[in-house]
């Protein structure tokens, strides 16, 4: 039987991000060094198959600091942790590595900093997400108030309009964040903030090779964990640029292809913590079913890179 055509878009840049690229290897040289197991403080990124192959080589994964042994390493995730995780992990004398990301942590100093100068701190950020709890955990609890939503900035109460600043998660959409910080100015128009927002270049690059790519496309597959916050922006982005069926697939496994039926574009991409195995996976899937054209929309080239921390980069 002859396979039908179809004209498979791969967004570039897509995948990996130079703070995941960090985090794994952190895991990894941190059982080189120490020896399993190496205890881990939340998934090191949202992501099953990363946490399954590291938990074979020794990772122990944990949610709370409290359920490490003290005589153990244990490294924090690249999501970021509250300012009390690493002062309980000193109090204990253990050995911890942070695996935050350093586009995180600048954050956290932002946030410190704006505190330090006595303005009250509003973050723009998802509720429960780890990060979100990690950059609000930078200061005292109930001193950075949390918005989500454009609506949420017409009820919040702050003490004083006129000494406020705003920090942001980083993997938000850029244009739901941009609505948000535009009623904030609107009404605060004292408030401080990072030149935009602070949602970083990975995100950001991800999200518009989405928006090239996906009015070209009859449906899109965006490779991510259902806990990605970054992996589900991709796939409202992809909605909004006009591709109606987008969806969140972790392996080749959970694509529907009744669904699919009778396309003749489709779109890739993946969140940040998305090993490119499983996107070849998904590819090879389609390649199975379609007689299929590859090709790229890179709307950008990416060619940050992060150091491990030095305890790392030590002999034993
Ligand atoms: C840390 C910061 O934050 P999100 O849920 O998108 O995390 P994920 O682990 O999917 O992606 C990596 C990452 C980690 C992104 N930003
Ligand atoms: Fe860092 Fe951005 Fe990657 Fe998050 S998505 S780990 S902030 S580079």
């Amino acid at each position: 039987m002859t396979k039908p055509p179809l004209t498979l878009y791969l967004a570039a840049p897509r995948g990996f991000c130079a703070g995941v690229d960090r985090a794994i290897k952190i895991v990894e040289m941190a059982i080189q060094k120490w020896g399993a197991p190496v205890y881990v403080r939340h998934e090191i990124v949202h992501n099953k198959f990363v946490v399954d192959a590291l938990r074979d080589q020794g990772a122990v994964f944990v949610e709370e600091l409290d359920d490490c042994p003290d005589d153990r390493p244990v490294i924090f995730s690249a999501h970021g942790v509250p300012k009390a995780v690493p002062a309980a992990a000193a109090k204990r004398e253990m050995i911890y590595v942070d695996a935050t990301c350093p586009l995180v942590s600048k954050v956290h100093i932002e946030a410190q900093r704006h505190a330090d100068n006595g303005l009250q701190m509003i973050m723009i950020g998802h509720e429960g997400h780890p990060e979100t709890i990690g950059t609000m955990g930078q200061l005292p609890e109930g001193e950075v108030l949390l918005v989500e939503t454009v609506a949420d900035v017409a009820t919040v109460q702050v003490r004083d309009p006129a000494r406020l600043a705003f920090v942001t998660q980083t993997t938000l959409s850029v244009d739901d964040t941009a609505g948000i910080v535009a009623a904030l100015q609107a009404r605060f128009p004292a408030i401080i903030g990072p030149h935009k927002e602070d949602i970083c270049y990975a995100t950001t690059n991800r999200q518009e090779a989405v928006k090239a790519m996906a009015p070209k496309c009859d449906a899109m597959l965006v490779v991510g964990a259902p806990n990605s916050s970054n992996s589900r922006r991709l796939v409202e982005v992809g909605a909004r640029a006009g591709c109606t069926y987008s969806q969140l697939v972790q392996r080749a496994a959970d694509i529907d292809w009744r669904a699919l039926d009778g396309i003749g574009s489709m779109g890739i991409t993946a969140g940040a913590s998305a090993p490119e195995v499983l996107i070849n996976e998904v590819i090879d899937a389609f390649r199975d079913r379609y007689d299929v054209t590859v090709e790229m929309v890179e709307t950008a080239k990416e060619d940050v890179e992060f150091k491990v921390p030095r305890v790392l980069r030590e002999p034993a």
